[in-house]
């Protein structure tokens, strides 16, 4: 059975050569010997990355890879040069400031250059996707991480703020082709934001931060070079 995700249909709209027909297809084997049911197969004619790259899904078990198979990842310490622009909503500011300093002291701890970074405040998380949108079609970042704070107790429209800013940054990240990092907290209430914004549930801007690193690190390095 060959089925296509829509994360697969998203990367190949934006990398049309991952999805280029391969010329000589080499069959990927089971570790049982058996020919897997592949839902997901690329075997790229990535420029730069002239090795096949295969991504077996099989059935919700491990991915099987074939010998030769390319591993694109990010890294985490060829950070030079990487450029990022931080979106940060108002609301809740008390929450979003310990949030960006997690973020920010987490680039400094990755060597990410002060002067590479470009932080923009917007009033809420409702206007963070579009705002994030505008700055990756700008072309001068590598990732732009998005950060935010909705709490359920503040709010009858937290649903709609909630689901906005997720789907919004999504799509900011789909429609400009730069990773666009979800650092946007959704919680019950204040003491529950409080904790994940450096308390004892750790800073998600941090972990955000080092998650747009990852991402930036692959375009460039990888996918776009
Ligand atoms: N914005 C948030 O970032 N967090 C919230 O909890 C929140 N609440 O509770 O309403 C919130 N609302 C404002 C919203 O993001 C927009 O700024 C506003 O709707 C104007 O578009």
């Amino acid at each position: 059975m060959r089925m296509t995700s829509f994360a697969a249909t998203e990367l190949g709209r934006l990398f049309p050569s991952l999805l280029a027909t391969p010329r000589n297809p080499r069959p990927v084997l089971s570790p049982l010997g058996r020919s897997p049911e592949t839902l997901v197969s690329f075997s790229s004619s990535i420029r730069a990355a002239p090795a096949a790259l295969e991504l077996c899904v099989r059935n919700g078990r491990a991915p099987v890879v074939a010998a030769g198979t390319k591993h694109l990842i990010g890294s985490l310490t060829k950070t030079e040069g990487l450029k990022f622009a931080v979106v940060v909503a108002r609301f809740n500011e008390i929450i979003t400031n310990l949030l960006l300093e997690g973020a920010l002291e987490t680039f400094g701890r990755y060597s990410v250059d002060d002067d590479d970074i470009t932080v923009v405040k917007v009033p809420g998380s409702f206007e963070v996707p579009v705002v994030a949108q505008c700055l990756g079609k700008s072309g001068k970042f590598d990732a732009i991480l998005c950060i935010g704070a909705v709490i359920r107790g503040d709010t009858s429209h937290y649903d709609a703020v909630a689901n906005s800013a997720a789907s919004g940054v999504l799509n900011a990240g789909l429609s400009s082709g730069v990773p666009c990092i979800f650092g946007v907290l959704t919680c019950d209430d204040m003491e529950q934001a409080l904790n994940r914004a450096g308390g004892k549930s750790g800073n998600k801007g941090a972990e955000a931060a080092v998650t747009a690193i990852e991402m930036a690190s692959l375009f460039k390095h990888h996918l776009l070079k």
